[in-house]
């Protein structure tokens, strides 16, 4: 790691870009010895918000935060980065149909991934913006000297929105629960696995004994819990993604502890029978030198190989859409 790492934030002028920018430049994401230059990307017309959130972060006076540089272009802001927070997409429309939203971002990611390749030679970059998985195949797909396993898509928030659930039916904290996998894509087909998590350490199923809750509520609840939010506040997560996106940088840069793991929707090896390159998420463990790898041979039960082979299935459709992107 640099002492100072460059940081594009993409829709910075955005919900999650305003949630996430003070954590980033106060240290939380890089730690308090890392200097941050901050490299803002967002359209033209939202320039002028993207002024006033600068403002904002001067008058922080974060003492890791060395620079701010704001664009408009692609090109520019990722001058030299070492990491990009691909957030910016057009949010969904009421009424809007998955496949549309597809083939409206798909573009955004087609350029981005171009100035990435021409503009940063170190990168790292992590899509948050939907659909996440696929428009992280496509910008790895169009920087294709990148590693592809540079390209990561985030559904840190989904395995964080498990833990709270497990934690709040066996009664514990938050902190007892570990080892929940999301396996696939960031949408409601997802399979958040609480048959390999554990609550201190035990078995999940030793200590929650309700089946049907873990099986059926539990996992509804996570995979809707994002349409819950947008009913009950009438916009959506913002900060819970924003904190899920410290996690995913932070999980990708430490070491992870022995026996544990965490989510992150990375391109494929073929693991766990997914097809090579598709963008799933995966249980993942980090070696704490920028390296990571998917954990191996944890066990499916028929009810878990369904709901995997489902969401694998709305993921090999969604790039069948955006196959003259890749
Ligand atoms: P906002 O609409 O508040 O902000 C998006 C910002 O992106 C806007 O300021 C817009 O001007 C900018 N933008 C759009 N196209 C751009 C482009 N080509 N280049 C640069 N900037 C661009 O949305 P927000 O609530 O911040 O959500 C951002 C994205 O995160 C959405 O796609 C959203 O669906 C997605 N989410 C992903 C989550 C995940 O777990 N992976 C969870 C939260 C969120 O739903």
């Amino acid at each position: 790691m640099p002492n100072t790492v460059h940081v594009a934030v993409t829709g910075a002028a955005g919900a999650i870009g305003y949630a996430i920018l003070p954590r980033i430049a106060s240290g939380q994401m890089f730690g308090p010895d890392t200097k941050v230059a901050l490299h803002l990307l967002e359209l033209p017309q939202a320039m002028s918000a993207l002024e006033g959130v600068v403002m904002e972060l001067d008058d922080c006076a974060f003492p890791l935060l060395e620079s701010i540089q704001i664009s408009d272009s692609p090109d520019v802001a990722f001058e030299g980065v070492n990491w990009a927070l691909l957030i910016g997409s057009k949010p969904r429309t009421k009424g809007m149909e998955r496949n549309d939203l597809i083939r409206d971002n798909g573009p955004i990611f087609v350029g981005q991934g171009n100035a990435l390749l021409k503009s940063a030679s170190d990168v790292r970059a992590v899509v948050i913006g939907n659909p996440c998985n696929t428009n992280a195949l496509i910008a790895m797909h169009n920087a294709k000297e990148i590693p592809p396993e540079r390209f990561s898509a985030m559904t840190r928030l989904d395995q964080n929105r498990c833990m709270a659930q497990l934690a709040g039916k066996a009664g514990v904290g938050v902190s007892s629960v570990s080892n929940v996998t999301i396996w696939g894509n960031h949408s409601a087909t997802q399979y958040p696995d609480s048959e390999n998590a554990k609550i201190n350490g035990q078995p999940v199923s030793t200590v929650i004994t309700d089946t049907e809750w873990l099986q059926e509520t539990m996992i509804k609840k996570v995979q809707n819990r994002g349409a819950e939010i947008i009913g009950a506040r009438g916009s959506s997560s913002a900060f819970s993604a924003a904190n899920a996106g410290i996690d995913h940088v932070r999980s990708l840069i430490e070491k992870t502890s022995e026996g544990l793991w965490y989510s992150a929707a990375v391109p494929s090896d073929g693991s766990y029978g997914i097809e090579r390159g598709l963008v799933f998420s995966f249980p993942l463990q980090s070696d704490g030198k920028g390296n990571y790898s998917i954990v191996q041979g944890l066990p499916h039960s028929e009810f878990a190989k369904e709901k995997i082979e489902k969401t694998l299935a709305e993921l090999l459709k969604e790039k069948d859409v955006v196959k003259d992107l890749l």
